[in-house]
């Protein structure tokens, strides 16, 4: 399989920013890349849908986003396979979120919470539960099913200003608007903060977690970056979006699910008063230079570093005749083997819990998906962690892989076995 050479630049240098106009460069071309979600039939042959996967630095708004846009219905749809309830860990997050937003986020006689980007339910059925008035929004009607079977009321939508207004106007103002791992998949600020407008009571507040772009540099996590994840959030960038839309960033809290996000607090000016949080974190990312180039251009030799010693562990292995596997069928996945090139003669299977990826190849680079079972009846002295993000919960339950041998290969923040 062909790689890209390091040295190369990116094909496309500069595009417009989606939030401000600015001007976007590029700092790091990740090369064509599949769907990250979308898993093939193994007798599928139709062509395969690919786009260049380059990501850039607004200069005026600092907002690091892709230069290519893919079109939304290509990527979720009724077959859209990540389900948030596969992690237990993130359940338990999610409880805990539904439970802080029931305790102290609801106002008058019959509160009300959206949530954009509902997925499986995962939040909202605490709300349910509660018998709170919700609604979740997401167009992947296959997961939405789901969450109407955990009691869950879902509509099958994209969320836009033409879908809050009709919210708005058939149900009334939302106390709380939530959004997790779902704001940064949405090109379309505008819309969105047009339709927050138009559904948020005065008073209400807008709440979105999502992978904080601090850690991804410090992380070197380069697999956050795939189509779904069209922007990668600051506390500046946030807060110079907010204020383009007429809402005021007033609260930030550091998390440590998905590889390190932050939870963002939007409300209309003057509403709230901003967390000492706030300062503290934008005083942080103008120390470390977050709206210059350098930290960018840091971040992208390092990537390719980290492709040249997975490749010469992985065709090291390889020559000695060791199997690897693949722990995770993650989205993120499809941009480690897709750049780095890594297709079933690197490893030959990928494990994952979800049944819908089950029986299918991994986009681009087609190596085979099976059920977890397998991991353990037919162990491999070497696995590579791409759920990487899981490792706690992973580790804890694996505890025998480690124990009979078998050894983990992580990718980020640098190449290591162990
Ligand atoms: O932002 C997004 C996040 C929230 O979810 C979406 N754009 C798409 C998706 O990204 P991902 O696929 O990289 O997310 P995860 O949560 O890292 O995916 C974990 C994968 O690994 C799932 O396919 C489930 C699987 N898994 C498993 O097989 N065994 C996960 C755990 C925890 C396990 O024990
Ligand atoms: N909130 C969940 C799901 C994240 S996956 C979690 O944190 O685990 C991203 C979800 O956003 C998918 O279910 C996708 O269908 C949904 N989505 C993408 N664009 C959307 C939009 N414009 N409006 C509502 N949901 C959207
Ligand atoms: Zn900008």
């Amino acid at each position: 399989m062909t790689v890209a050479k390091p040295s190369a630049r990116p094909a496309q240098p500069a595009a417009a920013c989606r939030v401000c106009g600015g001007t976007v460069s590029a700092f790091l071309d990740l090369g064509r890349q599949p769907l990250s979600d979308a898993f093939r039939k193994p007798d599928e042959t139709a062509q395969e849908f690919s786009f260049p996967l380059v990501v850039g630095n607004c200069r005026d708004c600092s907002m690091t986003q892709l230069l290519h846009e893919v079109p939304r219905e290509r990527m979720f749809h009724a077959e859209y396979p990540y389900r948030s309830s596969g992690s237990t860990t993130m359940t338990a997050h999610f409880t805990a979120v539904a439970e802080r937003f029931l305790a102290h986020e609801l106002g008058g006689a019959d509160p009300f919470i959206v949530e954009i980007g509902s997925n499986d339910g995962v939040m909202l059925r605490t709300v349910a539960a509660a018998g709170v008035r919700h609604l979740g929004v997401d167009p992947s009607s296959g997961v939405g099913l789901t969450a109407q079977h955990g009691g869950v009321r879902v509509r099958d939508d994209f969320f836009q200003e033409s879908t809050a207004r009709d919210i708005a106007a058939t149900e009334g103002r939302a106390d709380v608007i939530y959004a997790a791992n779902t704001f940064c998949h949405i090109p379309y600020v505008d819309s969105i903060f047009a339709g927050i407008d138009a559904l948020l009571r005065p008073d209400g507040i807008f709440v979105f977690e999502d992978p904080y772009i601090g850690d991804i540099l410090d992380r070197r996590s380069f697999d956050q970056i795939y189509d779904e994840h069209f922007y990668f959030f600051s506390a500046t960038s946030v807060r110079a979006m907010a204020r383009n839309f007429g809402f005021e960033l007033v609260d930030v809290e550091r998390l440590e699910v998905h590889g390190g996000e932050v939870r963002y607090t939007l409300a209309r000016p003057g509403r709230r008063r901003a967390d000492a949080r706030v300062a503290a974190l934008l005083d942080a990312e103008a120390h470390r230079g977050l709206a210059g180039p350098e930290p960018y251009e840091r971040f992208a030799r390092e990537v390719y570093a980290i492709r040249e010693d997975l490749r010469t562990l992985l065709t090291g292995l390889r020559e000695q005749g060791v199997r690897v596997v693949g722990y995770g069928a993650t989205a993120k996945s499809a941009t480690v083997n897709n750049f780095c090139g890594i297709g079933p003669d690197l490893v030959e299977t990928v494990y994952d819990t979800t049944p819908e990826k089950q029986g299918r190849l991994t986009p681009g680079t087609h190596i085979p998906v099976a059920p977890m079972a397998g991991f353990r009846a037919d162990p491999a002295p070497y696995a590579l962690l791409y759920a990487w993000n899981h490792e706690t919960e992973i580790l804890a339950k694996e505890s025998a892989f480690r124990e009979a041998g078998g050894r983990w290969i992580r990718y980020v923040p640098e190449v290591r076995v162990d």
